[in-house]
């Protein structure tokens, strides 16, 4: 096992534009993203047989199997390495509206509707005390969920499928919004690749 990679962005460092700006994405990207990914790769090279064959979301649903004197540092380095993964591909500069089929039909059956899981995740992203992620999550019952989680711990540790998260540390947002957190999670709405999550949220109905 040599290690893993950092997958090129589906878009622009621009595309963005005005609701991430240029500059925040390909810090973000370049050097927050990669920075996890090259300590993860760190990690591997310490332990070359337990990461064989597997992916990174296998080992973090199984944080008990991760060798103990790694297992918080994959947790904290594989955990930003997978969110940042996801983050980046639930994005998109032709995003926005809302979802459709099946994904919108259990949205508007959990939560009553489109704009009230927009509230509720909103309010997870805006809540998270200090650094982490609002998280819209399958349960082990198949259902939707909005959770909250700090640092960069994943879903696939506690128990959930995650299909879209709001990255709320301060270097996701911070060179166009300074302190206001609530401006930028309103806006990632626009750019919100609902199509990539409805695709994520067929994968995990059937896992
Ligand atoms: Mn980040």
């Amino acid at each position: 096992m040599t290690g893993y990679t950092l997958p090129s962005l589906p878009y622009a460092y621009n595309a963005l534009e005005p609701i991430i700006d240029t500059q925040t994405v390909e810090i973000h990207h370049t050097k927050h993203h990669k920075a996890y990914l090259d300590k993860l790769n760190d990690l591997v090279k310490r332990y070359p047989s337990f990461f064989e064959g597997k992916s990174i979301e296998e080992i973090l649903s199984q944080p008990e199997t991760i060798p103990a004197d790694i297992r918080q540092d994959v947790i904290n380095q594989g955990g930003g390495y997978a969110n940042h993964n996801l983050y980046f591909c639930s994005l998109s500069p032709n995003g926005g509206g809302a979802p459709h089929g099946k994904l919108a039909e259990e949205i508007n059956k959990a939560f009553g509707s489109f704009d009230r899981m927009k509230q509720l995740l909103s309010e997870a992203a805006v809540g998270q005390f200090g650094s982490g992620y609002g998280w819209l999550v399958l349960n082990d019952k198949k259902e939707l969920q909005i959770i909250k989680a700090p640092n960069q711990e994943s879903p696939l540790s506690t128990g959930y499928q995650p299909l879209l998260n709001i990255d709320v540390w301060e270097h996701a947002y911070y060179l166009k919004y300074q302190n206001r957190r609530p401006e930028y999670v309103s806006a990632i709405f626009d750019v919100i690749n609902w199509d990539e999550v409805e695709h994520r949220y067929e994968e995990a109905l059937n896992k």
